[in-house]
């Protein structure tokens, strides 16, 4: 359905944690922002005709559906959103693009780099038509990020001159956590390197506005074997007695040297104890340096270099104030924001962007030069960590 003011139809499919995840930004977006077009959560999509029903009851969607080829081509949805394993992101957005249907589609875009440069070609071809096609790098939406990106444009802390970031996790550093599709290099395409390495790569794009250009790179699986899940929740689960292979690494360490020639040193990892979920950046400039660590999300440190060294140092800067970015639809200065409100300001631009008619960002051409850089990690460390220039 088209129209200014049309509702816009949405078909998820998929429905685990990622899935949860995009169902409550698709119903508070519109609750504590003004939105253009008025999100519907129409269709949701598994393969378990049952387990779809009862999640489309529990998660709020009119309908549950089995066969997402029949659901892409629908008229009355206007947009699909794919929060499935990676080996089939290319498949159903490539398809979706073509029936006319906007896509969101979940990172890592894809799990090779022929898979992404297929479906950015398929976005670029879709854009003539106002058709939108975004990917799911939800950190950008965190406030304390995206004034980073404000402060490093703003020339702040002068020239990008170093930048490091890690990705820290632990829920694998127990040998009996059991697999998962995320351990399955068929479904996943890689293990720490495209599951929360890609957060990383995007997050250093995003707000130095700068690409990585050549990497080196290690890979390492720690525990090679794990037991088979007999019941699973989110990331967590308990196995029985039969094992299976993990496929995937467990901890990817890269440095990468960025357009403007800054080398920036990059660590993901899902078996760091203690670490649940601790994304990092901090950016070394000219002028000063920026650091952000998402276990504590809503803060910022920005060391500003032309003060007075007596009194210089980390300002720890809460960015709940109603002039930081998304905060004034929210709560008062100081009540802060949490994981999910990432994505419920990843519905709002993305809404925003096909009612004004302009390219959401990140775009698939952003989600390929991640994938440019996962991709050329892989060989690196297939090559004893040769420094590797990204394939076209
Ligand atoms: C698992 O490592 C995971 O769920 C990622 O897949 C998500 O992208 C990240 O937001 C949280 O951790």
């Amino acid at each position: 359905m088209t129209g200014t003011n049309a509702p816009l139809r949405v078909a998820m499919i998929g429905y685990a944690f990622m899935g949860r995840a995009h169902s409550q930004a698709w119903h508070t977006a519109p609750r504590f922002f003004d939105l253009a077009r008025r999100p519907e959560t129409a269709v949701l999509v598994g393969r378990s005709s049952a387990s779809v029903t009862e999640a489309a009851h529990r998660l709020g969607w009119a309908e549950a559906a089995t066969d997402w080829r029949e659901v892409v081509a629908r008229d009355d949805i206007d947009l699909v959103d794919i929060c499935t394993p990676g080996d089939t992101h290319a498949e159903i957005a490539i398809a979706a693009l073509a029936a006319g249907k906007h896509v969101l589609v979940e990172k890592p875009m894809a799990n090779t780099l022929a898979e992404a440069e297929s479906m950015a070609a398929a976005a670029r071809a879709a854009a003539a038509a106002r058709v939108r096609a975004m990917v799911g790098f939800t950190y950008r939406r965190v406030p304390a990020v995206r004034l980073a990106r404000e402060l490093v444009a703003e020339g702040r802390i002068g020239e990008v001159r170093q930048v490091r970031a890690q990705y820290l996790q632990d829920w694998l550093a127990d040998a009996e956590a059991p697999l998962s599709w995320r351990l399955d290099k068929e479904k996943a395409g890689s293990g720490a390197l495209g599951d929360i390495g890609a957060h990383i790569v995007d997050l250093t794009h995003f707000i130095t506005g700068e690409t990585v250009t050549g990497v080196s790179g290690t890979l390492d699986t720690f525990v090679n074997e794990r037991p088979v899940a007999e019941s699973f929740s989110g990331l967590h689960g308990s196995g029985g007695t039969e094992r299976g292979p993990v496929t995937v690494d467990d901890a990817a360490v890269f440095f990468g040297r960025l357009t403007g020639g800054a080398p920036a040193v990059f660590e993901a990892s899902r078996v760091a104890w203690g670490r649940k979920n601790a994304m990092r950046i901090e950016i070394s400039g000219s002028l000063g340096s920026l650091a952000f660590d998402f276990e504590e999300m809503n803060v910022l440190h920005l060391f500003d270099a032309t003060e007075e060294s007596r009194t210089a140092g980390f300002r720890r800067i809460l960015v709940t104030e109603p002039d930081h970015p998304y905060i004034e639809h929210w709560w008062p200065a100081g009540h802060g924001l949490g994981y999910e409100h990432g994505f419920t300001h990843q519905v709002v631009d993305l809404v925003t962007a096909i009612a004004d008619g302009t390219q959401p960002e990140p775009s698939f051409d952003d989600g390929l030069a991640v994938q440019r850089v996962l991709d050329a990690v892989e060989r690196s460390a297939a090559n004893h960590s040769t420094y590797t220039p990204l394939g076209d």
